[in-house]
């Protein structure tokens, strides 16, 4: 695999090839965990799958909240382009609101950058209220709003007083840090400093949040689903399909169970020092991680009627699905995957592949930092650089009043050893020898890969799915499912494996020609040049 690697990074100049062979590792045997660069800025000139720190925190944590307003400050382009693709689907209760669907924006234009968008945000907000009647709003900022330096603060808590309800303001700039991970831990510190705590919501037997579930394609219903049958009480979804009154209550579950850890450690580490709950790392994205998680909770309650019930729901939920999986495992098996996803998908999905018989050899994150490769224990080693330097870091402390020991320290030890509590492996550890892992890939990494390792399927992202489809191969979108799904939990693996033999099976692939094979290509070399 080496000398794959070595082709792909031949035509960079050297300093470009100096930093990107510290993102792209080979794993020389099966226990091998090579140090990976990662969370890095990316190589001014080369386009990759990055989203921006706005995206990360209204686009990914924000905008699932179904019941609060939430208004971009800045001009009409970053509302407009982050609204509705990312299919985090969530449904009206009978008795909420639900502002999914539209788009609320202050549309800043020319005369507000030269003097100010303040009172365009002012009246926004009135706007809101006045139509809208939300319990909340927040305010996220886009990159001019911090250039020009608007005062969304100021203007947030001049509305709280005004209308009543909490008017939080997020200044998720899209330039800071470097990529959309950066907006994750803004929306995670504010929804903590000012959400999180409030609720007086008495939990029920078995109380849990999902952290990092964002109902991509209905995933978070059909997790709910599994979770409601065995008997659990979910307080919050963190933020798939939410609502601000069940944010409130999440300081009273009796553990966090945390299926993306990129975007939402934050949180979960937050609620662990400050209310004592610990935290659980879960996957429900394959059979066979889904079963282990649900024996995982299990085990974190250790109640013996509730590891009955999770055995009897397992098999309830098998047997209904076993006879379609196997049809599709007995026609998939043996093909070879590429991964290339955010920051938790691409460890994830390599699990529901695997169900069917699929081995994933090359996988990489677009934003992911060290310990979603390496494993937390790695945390210690990161070297902490500018970029990371301007996002603020909660300093938090224990609340008094609220906080509650729900495991002894012997048991916390003891079930250590046995599940992830507060613990995350990362995804080198989950893949094969010989695999390829690569950070931040760009588009010549991506067509030199493909090219060189013909895998059958490939996973990504709008940005690549169609140069790959016409090289030939077939193509899915973890980041929105296509228009499918859920792929979660026992009904989202078959809903998941139907539409892989669909795209790997289909007659189209017989009327594609890649290009390299219709003509020769002119082959060079980029020297390095000075730039001043
Ligand atoms: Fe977490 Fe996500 Fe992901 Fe992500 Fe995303 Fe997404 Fe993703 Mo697209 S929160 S890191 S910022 S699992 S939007 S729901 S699919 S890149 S791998």
């Amino acid at each position: 695999m080496k000398k794959y690697v070595d082709r792909v990074l031949e035509k960079y100049p050297a300093k470009v090839h100096r930093t990107r062979k510290e993102h792209i590792v080979v794993k020389e045997s099966d226990t091998d965990v090579p140090v990976i660069a990662a969370n890095t800025r990316t190589i001014p000139g080369i386009i990759t799958n990055r989203g921006c720190c706005f995206a990360g925190c209204k686009g990914v944590v924000l905008g699932p909240i179904k019941d609060m307003v939430h208004i971009v400050h800045g001009p009409i382009g970053c509302a407009y382009y982050s609204w509705g693709t990312r299919r985090n689907r969530a449904k009206a209760e009978e008795w909420g609101q639900n502002f999914i669907e539209y788009c609320f924006s202050t549309d800043m234009q020319e005369s507000d950058i030269v003097f100010g968008g303040e009172k365009k945000l002012r009246q926004a907000i009135k706007e809101a209220v006045e139509i809208f009647h939300p319990k909340a709003i927040t305010i996220s900022a886009t990159c001019p709003v911090g250039l020009i330096g608007d005062d969304i603060k100021a203007v947030a808590a001049e509305a709280e007083k005004l209308y009543g309800i909490q008017v939080i303001a997020f200044n998720c700039e899209g330039y800071k840090g470097v990529s959309q991970s950066a907006g994750h831990h803004i929306a995670n510190n504010n929804l903590m400093k000012y959400v999180v705590g409030q609720g007086e919501q008495q939990p029920g037997k078995y109380a849990v949040n999902l952290l990092g579930e964002y109902n991509i394609g209905g995933d978070g219903w059909e997790i709910r689903r599994i979770l409601e049958k065995i008997g659990y009480h979910i307080i919050a979804f963190m933020t798939g399909d939410s609502s601000y009154e069940e944010i409130k209550n999440a300081h009273k579950a009796d553990v966090n169970l945390v299926q993306c850890h990129r975007s939402i450690n934050y949180i979960a580490e937050i609620i662990e020092t400050k209310y004592g709950t610990p935290w659980l790392k879960v996957n429900f994205i394959g059979i066979q991680a889904t079963i282990e998680t649900l024996r995982n909770m299990a085990e974190y309650f250790g109640d013996p009627q509730l590891k009955e019930r999770t055995e009897q729901v397992i098999a309830e939920e098998l047997a209904e699905i076993e006879g379609e999986m196997a049809y599709y495992r007995e026609r998939l098996k043996g093909r070879k995957a590429f991964l290339f996803v955010g920051g938790s998908r691409s460890h994830h999905y390599q699990e529901l592949l695997r169900d069917l018989g699929v081995e994933t050899i090359i996988a990489g994150y677009e934003f992911a930092h060290r310990d979603d490769y390496e494993g937390r224990e790695v945390i210690p080693t990161i070297k902490i650089d500018a970029d990371n330097k301007n996002i603020e870091e909660l300093k938090v402390e224990k609340d008094e009043q609220n906080y509650r020991v729900f495991l002894s320290p012997e048991r916390y030890e003891e079930l250590k050893d046995k599940i992830l509590l507060s613990y995350y492996g990362g995804l080198i550890k989950s893949m094969k020898k010989d695999s390829i892992i690569i950070d931040d890939l760009n588009h010549h990494e991506t067509e030199q890969l493909i090219k060189l390792l013909k895998p059958d399927m490939f996973f990504s992202g709008i940005k690549d799915k169609y140069a790959v489809q016409k090289m030939g191969v077939m193509s899915k979108q973890p980041h929105s499912y296509d228009y499918s799904g859920p792929y979660a939990g026992f009904k989202g693996a078959v809903v998941f494996a139907r539409d892989v033999d669909a795209g790997v099976f289909t007659p189209a692939w017989k009327y594609v020609t890649p290009p390299w094979k219709r003509q020769p290509m002119l082959e060079g070399v980029v020297e390095e040049m000075e730039v001043c």
